[in-house]
């Protein structure tokens, strides 16, 4: 049998890839033991990485896109992206914006950019055990990565398959060359049509994980609704009636293999709606011994990397940014109930006399209560032990008083 490190770390990620339970300290040291003498040369068997939905978070302020052909800045005013405006009048190369008219009659081209944040899926029965997470993404492939090293990479299949979010402010809209600005509120999600398949390279220069760099299309629809009256408007780029390309988001990260990090998991079957028209999508499978957005340190082949650190990505593109993390979830402690914790969202958790620890699990934190009287657990012992007491001076006298003399 290989040497599979992760599995004997010190402490045990959540859920996804228990470790045997029957492996005690002993084994735990003589693995450490022999991966110290291993150090002399030979690096340690890596594990191979399953298929698996990896799912990320968007936070506010993180993430944007833009119909683009605004320059910007003088001089030379330049693209939103970075890249150089181009023609008389100069516009941005890759960008459309919404044509005229699509708002109504008389509404003027929209070339502005919308900032957007992270939207809780909606759910379909499975509860919300995916929550925070706004944003997943399928990995098709196994990567095999059978030892640990500098240059140990494989290359796997990624589709986006689940995508909301929502305009961290709204936009204007305005008809007839700036009249009349209404306020409209955008919704992103999937299209209705099919994504397009990207990859993802990962590197298992950790004996826990490592890095990767992902290229991942996206083909989003975007759904705009106007404040006063709720009236929709739908662009899907994925409609080949639009004259607009998926667009490319490019990232890299860390990821680690298991992480004692409350972290939302996602099963296969669970249910969200990835294309925002009321219909459940399936997952095809759940989180698999793949976490990205966490980083192992330190990172080499010869030790395990007890510490980790949530590492914040960004995917970005020519006409897109998406800021994304790990679904972080945490240790929420109600303080108005006995020995209540539970790991939830920070959203969940909002609730009067509730305390959320991010990242933290129950069992790290002292989840304090305030009912009156407090009874400790070294307090039920004393009663226990009291109430036996009791119970055997009260039998043992009746017991005598039976005895006939
Ligand atoms: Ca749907």
């Amino acid at each position: 049998m290989g040497m599979h490190l992760h599995n004997d770390r010190v402490w045990q990620g959540p859920r996804a890839t228990p470790a045997p339970h029957s492996r005690g300290l002993a084994v735990r040291f003589a693995a450490l033991t022999a991966a110290i003498a291993l150090n002399a040369g030979a690096s340690l068997r890596a594990d191979d990485v399953q298929p698996g939905v990896d799912m990320w978070s968007t936070p506010r302020g993180s993430s944007s896109h833009e119909f683009d052909t605004k320059c910007e800045g003088d001089p030379p005013p330049v693209c939103w992206s970075g890249t150089p405006c181009e023609g008389d009048p100069p516009v941005c190369p890759s960008g459309t914006p919404l044509p005229a008219g699509f708002f109504g009659d008389g509404s003027d081209p929209f070339d502005d950019r919308i900032d957007l944040q992270g939207k809780e899926f909606q759910y379909f029965g499975t509860g919300n055990s995916l929550a925070p997470a706004d944003t997943i993404m399928w990995r098709k492939d196994v990567a095999t990565l059978p030892q640990c090293s500098a240059t140990a990479q494989d290359e796997v299949r990624i589709e986006i398959i689940a995508l909301s979010l929502t305009s961290s402010t709204p936009i204007t809209v305005t008809y007839n060359g700036g009249a009349n600005p209404e306020l409209w509120d955008v919704d992103v999600c999937l299209s209705d049509w099919a994504q397009d398949e990207g990859s993802m390279t990962i590197k298992h220069e950790c004996s826990d994980g490592g890095t990767f760099s992902s290229s991942l299309l996206v083909t989003p629809k975007f759904t705009f609704t106007r404040q006063s009256d709720g009236a929709e408007k739908i662009l899907d780029i994925g409609d080949p009636q639009w004259e607009y390309s998926s667009l490319d988001l490019s990232a890299e990260g860390s990821w680690v293999h298991s992480t004692r990090f409350p972290i939302a998991q996602a099963n296969a079957g669970d249910t969200v709606d990835a294309n925002c028209d009321g219909t459940p999508e399936a997952l095809p499978v759940g989180t698999s011994n793949f976490y990205p957005g966490i980083s192992p340190s330190p990172c080499d082949c010869f030790t395990p990397s007890p510490q980790q650190q949530v590492a914040p990505t960004t995917e970005a593109g020519a006409l897109a940014a998406h800021g994304i993390g790990p679904p972080q979830r945490g240790a929420c402690c109600d303080e108005d109930t006995f020995e209540s914790c539970t790991i939830t969202t920070e959203k969940e958790c909002d609730r009067k006399k509730c305390v959320w620890y991010k990242l933290l699990t129950c069992e790290d934190i002292k989840c304090n209560h305030n009912p009156i009287p407090t009874v400790s657990q070294w307090g039920l012992v004393v009663l226990t032990l009291l109430l036996l007491t009791g119970a055997k001076v009260y039998f043992g006298r009746r017991l005598q008083a039976a005895i006939p003399r």
